[in-house]
């Protein structure tokens, strides 16, 4: 089929941001608020005394003097402030099972929804509950299990410090660890990985380390459309200058040419600004060849300096001071074949030498990361070599220079923090134990796929989600499902219906709640709540516009409900917290030393940065170092069965956030009105025989071939500048193609972005 005759698929000539990014922002508006509401609420987004965006991680620079221009940013809040509503009128106009053929989209498109909700298995709907009957129900089933592990306590990365941190002390004073959160399925492989390299398991830079580098890499993220902030701030790095060296296997256009539309001289000449310098289309799956090869490269070039009685190219005084290891990874560089590395990443070799030789080159490197490095069966292999890099110059730990893992949820980093963790420290514990007086479980408990398994095989009875979308968000879509539809009891704490609120027990509850933009009046007054991003800086949110129903309560409000309704003998005195969240902040400082003078430091504008003890050299590792790690092979996985294998990636649209669908465009990637395609090499497609508009089925290559084929049926093959042997196609959409079984072993971060597939004619 020729090219331009596949409907929905025309290549997008602009640069990310300009004039598409406003359009597309006076659309959301239109479709979703009232527009008086609107401006006033994004006014105040990312200021001193407003909200957070709810949207991505990325830091506010210092001194925000006016609104941060972010697409995506206004979807997010204009998709939580929407003028729709789901009411008890809309549950009794629509059963369960009706509303189960419903999309994504339509289901959360419909509106905030305004009253707590209790299945009625008679009617097939959710009936209206009363908040109190709703409690006593939750805590009736709660305190009828003999064992608080038969419960799963799940966590999506929107809920303040104060709301995870009532949480994680309502589930360990009930009785167990089980924490799964969507950090399980996002940078886990950081939180694993990192403390083993650098001792602790966040990034080391701040935003103004991006002022003062000499080189950025950006390995496996998408910022134009997942951190579109984070384009102002490469676009000054590159107006400096600065090399900025691209990994990805597509060609986002976001890395390549941004419109900054505050800029009145781009918007005017419809001009921009290249972002990358270099950009290298790895083959998906390949990080950790091209780590390596850059680091072979690397050592290559500082022997030839040496021998030219030059000083060398590697950061000795640091090595021999700060590290250890480094003649492990010397030895392990020194075997592993050029041959291979140019097999596994799909790039040569002179590629991966200019890219170590602009490494070389500059005296401070940050490296940026996402869940193209993370979701991987190598993920936290992929980290660590990542850290390995870095300290062979020298280059975490002082200005300028560090690692910057790109964190997912606008809360999920403060949310670990505050201690939302299946495997929590004894110091933490301990801490638990002295500032509440009850003795908080000691074992460890389950991460998200290891608690969709309890749930399968019926060892869990029982969910309360705070927030989230897991079954969606999950591998084996289809298992999580089957197994949640068992469960005694499932409660979700959400602004908006989805399909994991339609997978019902025999209990099933939902209880709406504000939203970050709105109003959270307590008894002594609107009060505010904090948030950490992905640089450690945590500051305060306070939502101004008035609540979407007058039923819905806050999270930590809800919290406080569901602790006095389930703990007769609860130590804490809920009622007093909620009063006043800087009572919640004074105990979080009890419990956490590093947040001393918690509420006066977080008053002020742009809140304080949390010690990261690697940003000033300090490795809180046994030997007080910090590690190279070796890892073995360079192969993503060396088990796959089939040689002509495709790997298959999953990304999202420029138009979703997580599960959240807001539209069927990726305009950035020439997509408009659907998301059935699958993204393919045009060589590749050739040599299967197929074409550009080919309607393709999509299988994964089981390893294990005892289990059942998982396929994505009827997608339409587009030509894309992907790498050769790749493919990508949407999360959620694709997430069937991924076992339960597969992930990273190391962090249990399953392997979204690494499925072996076989792509063939639908039929
Ligand atoms: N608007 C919006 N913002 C978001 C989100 C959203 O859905 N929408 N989600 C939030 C969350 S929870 C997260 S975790 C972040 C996610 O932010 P990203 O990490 O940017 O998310 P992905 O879309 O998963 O894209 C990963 C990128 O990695 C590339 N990639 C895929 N496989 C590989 C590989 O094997 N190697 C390399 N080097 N690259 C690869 C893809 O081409 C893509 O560009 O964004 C957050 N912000
Ligand atoms: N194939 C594939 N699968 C993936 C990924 C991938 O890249 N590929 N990425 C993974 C990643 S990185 C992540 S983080 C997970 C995401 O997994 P989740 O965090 O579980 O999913 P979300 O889609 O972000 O959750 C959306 C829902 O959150 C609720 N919500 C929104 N705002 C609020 C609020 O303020 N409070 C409360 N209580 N609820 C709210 C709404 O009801 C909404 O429907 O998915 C993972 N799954
Ligand atoms: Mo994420």
């Amino acid at each position: 089929m020729p090219k331009d005759t596949v409907p929905g698929v025309k290549p997008y000539g602009g640069p990310a941001g300009g004039w598409g990014a406003l359009g597309a922002v006076a659309r959301a508006i239109k479709d979703q608020m009232a527009i008086a509401e609107d401006t006033r609420a994004l006014r105040r987004m990312n200021q001193p005394s407003g909200f957070d965006c709810p949207g991505c991680a990325w830091p506010d620079p210092k001194h925000t003097s006016s609104f941060e221009f972010c697409e995506n940013g206004a979807k997010a809040v204009s998709w939580e402030t929407t003028s729709r509503r789901v009411t008890p009128d809309f549950f009794a106009a629509h059963p369960v099972s009706e509303l189960w053929t419903w999309s994504d989209h339509a289901l959360e498109d419909e509106g905030r929804l305004t009253h707590p909700m209790a299945y009625d298995r008679a009617t097939d709907r959710y009936v209206e509950i009363g908040w109190d009957e709703a409690f006593r129900r939750i805590g009736e089933r709660l305190r009828g299990y003999a064992d608080p592990d038969m419960v799963e306590f799940y966590t999506s990365g929107r809920a303040s410090n104060e709301a995870a941190f009532l949480y994680q002390l309502f589930v360990r004073e009930y009785g167990t660890n089980n924490f799964p959160d969507c950090s399980n399925m996002c940078h886990e492989a950081t939180s694993v990985g990192l403390p083993q390299s650098i001792g602790v398991g966040k990034g080391t830079v701040t935003l103004e380390d991006f002022d003062l580098c000499d080189a950025i890499f950006c390995i496996g993220h998408n910022p134009g459309t997942n951190h579109p902030r984070m384009l102002t701030t490469l676009r000054e790095a590159a107006k400096r200058g600065v090399p900025i060296v691209v990994f990805n296997p597509l060609r986002e256009r976001g890395l390549e040419r941004f419109a900054a539309p505050q800029s009145p001289l781009e918007m005017l000449t419809l001009g921009s600004t290249p972002i990358a310098s270099a950009y290298h289309q790895v083959k998906v799956g390949g990080d950790v060849a091209v780590l390596k090869g850059m680091m072979k490269a690397l050592l290559a070039a500082d022997a030839a300096d040496l021998a030219a009685g030059g000083p060398g190219l590697l950061d000795r005084a640091f090595i021999a001071a700060h590290t250890a290891g480094f003649e492990a990874l010397a030895a392990d560089l020194e075997t592993v074949s050029w041959d291979l590395i140019e097999a596994q990443s799909g790039l040569p070799r002179a590629t991966i030498e200019s890219a170590a030789s602009v490494y070389a080159k500059a005296q401070n490197v940050i490296v940026c990361y996402g869940m193209g490095l993370t979701q991987h069966r190598h993920g936290t292999s992929n980290v660590q070599q990542l850290a390995n890099l870095m300290l062979l110059r020298g280059n975490i730990g002082r200005p300028g220079a560090g690692i910057c893992p790109l964190r997912g949820h606008s809360n999920v980093q403060g949310d670990r923090t505050v201690g939302i963790t299946e495997i929590p420290s004894k110091p933490f514990l301990d801490a638990i134990e002295r500032v509440f007086g009850f003795e908080p479980p000691r074992e460890k408990g389950h991460s998200a796929v290891e608690s969709v398994q309890a749930i399968i095989d019926g060892r869990s009875k029982a969910i309360i989600c705070l927030g989230g979308n897991l079954a969606v968000a999950m591998s084996d879509p289809e298992a999580v499902f089957a197994g949640m539809r068992k469960l005694d009891l499932a409660v979700h704490i959400a602004t908006k219906l989805n399909r994991s609120h339609l997978l019902l027990a025999q209990d099933s509850i939902i209880l709406p709640c504000l939203g970050r933009t709105e109003r959270d009046l307590q008894e002594t007054g609107v009060q505010s709540v904090t948030v950490e991003d992905s640089m450690s800086m945590v500051h305060a949110s306070r939502g101004t516009l008035p609540p979407a129903s007058d039923q819905l309560r806050s999270e930590p409000a809800i919290i406080a409900g569901l602790a006095l309704a389930t703990l007769p003998d609860t130590r804490v005195d809920w009622a007093w917290l909620v009063a006043d969240y800087a009572r919640i902040r004074d105990k979080i400082e009890a419990v956490f030393p590093d947040f001393f003078d918690f509420n006066a430091r977080v008053a002020e504008p742009g809140g304080f940065r949390l010690n990261v003890p690697a940003s000033q050299r300090e490795w809180r590792t046994p030997s007080g170092k910090a590690h190279f790690l070796v890892c073995d092979g360079v192969e993503e996985d060396p088990r796959v069965a089939r040689a002509d294998a495709l790997r298959l990636t999953t990304i999202r649209s420029h138009d979703q956030y997580n599960t959240t669908i807001y539209g069927l465009n990726d305009r950035y990637r020439g997509i408009t009105g659907r998301r059935d395609v699958v993204f393919l090499n045009g060589d590749d497609l050739a040599a299967l025989g197929l074409g550009h508009g080919d309607v393709v089925d999509v299988e994964a290559v089981a390893n294990d071939p005892g289990q059942p084929p998982r396929v994505l049926r009827g997608v339409t093959a587009v030509a894309y500048d992907i790498a050769r042997g790749s493919a990508a196609a949407y999360y959620p959409e694709a997430n069937n193609l991924v076992a339960l079984d597969s992930f990273d072993e190391r962090s249990g971060t399953p392997t979204y972005k690494s499925i072996p597939v076989v792509i063939r004619r639908a039929g």
